[in-house]
């Protein structure tokens, strides 16, 4: 067995986007466009040469297969070890956990989260720090140059590993430990959290059902809600990980876990509901009769995490991506701690998290965690509201309630247009920016506007600066609309419409969010000009 040096040439756009390379499953599988990224990574980070990774992927159609391909990169690089998820599976919490416990020197993580997948669908890999979370903006960059200079990849000529058998394997001198993805993980949560308590709880009758969508946290979520805290047998539905998570979006929100939101608004509706997405790191929670927005749970988390263990000293700190609504800013203002508002993307948390500065973070886009991994953890939220509920032994519509009476409601919705044309939707947002400077001032819906900006961000840490991160325009009384386009995305461009609006209470706490945000919607329209740039007048999905 040896190590190959194969000649290759630049592959145009292979450029990161919020979450690592995204594309189209055969552009990944066409030799050599895997090859010439993975080498990229191992170039841009000072090379591969005794150094232990992990490796893992949400189990989508050309893991296995890409897994191969890196394993043997990684070996012709002179990595010192991989550790692998069994199957080449890990979900991407599992992932950054398995980076942290065994103080490795990164990760690389095989997933289009979200994104479908299949042999049409959708592909992605993205590299993560020794800290356990995503690259950074100027690693993720040094990424890319990398791939615009590339003129050879390495790869041992040996034959395929077992990844189906636990224990460790030689393949060309780096040595291959293949892990089950589950135990680790499952340890670190009962470290966290109070399971004696929420198992008294499930044996006391409560019940909840959690849809893995055919996704990656299937096994995860039968291990520690059907196992270890004995839910019903049955809890978790769709818990066998498909290649093609069974034709669906594997993303949990309401238009994709649709049979989920039915079940939780029927007459028979567990006690609680919850969901993940692709790669485990996004949570949607239901309960009975009432769907939990995203921005509300992280605000509900925030409020009271003190009851669970791992969070009874008190949290240091909350960071939200900017899209997010303003919800738990009040809750940290209360607590008397510091909110940081930070651009989309869980890679800007990572920084304030190292530091110390936070324990909590969130995104709207049903992303919530916290510092005990460097990643968005869906099974870990889904663990918190367990605890919270054991401790408080109230139905989630009456603690919400509480919650708004107590701190007022950030209603919030986000509207996606999906597969817009890419050059009439940066004609929109280029329209829009040079608008910005004439807005403050106007009324438009009754409101008046009080700023309109591009959001900046200097990272607190380190100083870097991340420029042109969605347009905000914010009206008196808290208000919100805020544009950006996605960068996750594989086919045109998406773009996301984030509405926000505040009801101090006590009135006016239980409006349909919709119906509570149609001003700020119509502003929005008009503001943005949506239709007459990209002919749209309906979002395609609501969250
Ligand atoms: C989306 C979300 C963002 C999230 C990212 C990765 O990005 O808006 O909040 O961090 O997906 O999530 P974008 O650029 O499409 O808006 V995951 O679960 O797909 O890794
Ligand atoms: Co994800």
């Amino acid at each position: 067995m040896t190590a190959l040096t194969i000649a290759t040439t630049p592959i145009a756009g292979q450029k990161p986007g919020t979450s690592g390379l995204r594309k189209k499953t055969p552009v990944f599988m066409a030799t050599p466009y895997l090859h010439n990224f993975v080498q990229a990574i191992f170039d841009a980070i000072g090379g591969a040469a005794g150094k232990t990774f992990v490796l893992g992927g949400d189990g989508r159609y050309f893991n296995d297969t890409a897994a191969q391909i890196i394993l043997k990169m990684a070996a012709a690089n002179g990595a010192a070890r991989v550790i692998v998820g069994q199957g080449a599976v890990l979900s991407t919490p599992a992932a950054s956990h398995l980076i942290r416990l065994n103080k490795t020197d990164g990760g690389i993580i095989m997933s289009a989260s979200h994104n479908p997948g299949g042999p049409t669908e959708d592909f992605g890999v993205k590299f993560n720090m020794a800290n356990g979370g995503p690259a950074p903006e100027a690693v993720t960059e040094a990424m890319y140059q990398a791939t615009t200079t590339l003129s050879r990849y390495l790869i041992s000529d040996a034959t395929d590993i077992d990844l189906g058998k636990i224990g460790r394997v030689t393949l060309d001198g780096m040595a291959v430990d293949v892990v089950d993805p589950v135990a680790d993980y499952a340890t670190l949560m009962e470290s966290l959290f109070d399971f004696p308590a929420i198992k008294a709880m499930f044996a006391g009758g409560f019940r909840m059902r959690f849809d893995a969508m055919h996704a990656v946290t299937g096994p995860y979520a039968r291990d520690i809600l059907e196992n270890r805290l004995g839910a019903a047998p049955g809890t978790v539905i769709n818990g066998t990980p498909l290649p093609d998570f069974g034709g669906h979006h594997p993303d949990p929100n309401p238009t994709w876990a649709k049979a989920l939101m039915d079940e939780m608004f029927s007459a028979d509706a567990p006690d609680f509901g919850a969901a993940s997405d692709g790669d485990g790191d996004r949570n949607m929670v239901v309960g009975r009769g009432i769907y939990v927005s995203p921005s509300d749970s992280l605000a509900f988390l925030a409020a009271n995490a003190q009851l669970a263990p791992a969070y009874r000293a008190g949290l240091k700190g909350v960071a939200r991506s900017m899209p997010t609504s303003a919800a738990v800013d009040r809750v940290a203002a209360s607590l008397g701690i510091a909110a940081y508002e930070t651009p989309t993307g869980w890679k800007f948390f990572g920084n304030l998290l190292d530091a110390g500065r936070v324990t909590l973070c969130g995104e709207e886009s049903f992303g919530t965690g916290s510092d005990h991994v460097r990643e968005k953890d869906g099974l870990w939220a889904v663990l918190l509201w367990l605890n919270i509920l054991a401790v408080k032994q109230a139905p989630v519509a009456d603690l919400l309630a509480a919650h708004w009476a107590r701190f007022g409601r950030n209603y919030y919705s986000r509207h996606d247009f999906e597969a817009i044309a890419t050059d009439r939707a940066d004609a929109m947002m280029a329209a829009l920016r040079a608008s910005l400077p004439n807005l403050p001032g106007q009324g438009i819906e009754g409101m008046v506007i009080q700023a309109a900006d591009d959001f900046a961000y200097t990272d607190p840490v380190d100083g870097s600066v991340s420029r042109a991160q969605g347009v905000r325009i914010i009206f008196d009384g808290g208000s919100r609309i805020v544009l950006r386009l996605s960068g996750t995305g594989t086919e045109g461009a998406t773009l996301r419409l984030y509405l926000e609006r505040y009801a101090p209470g006590p009135q006016g706490l239980d409006l349909d969010a919709q119906a509570a945000l149609a001003p700020v919607i119509n502003a929005a329209h008009e503001l943005a000009g949506i239709a007459a740039f990209t002919g749209r007048v309906a979002p395609d999905v609501v969250t």
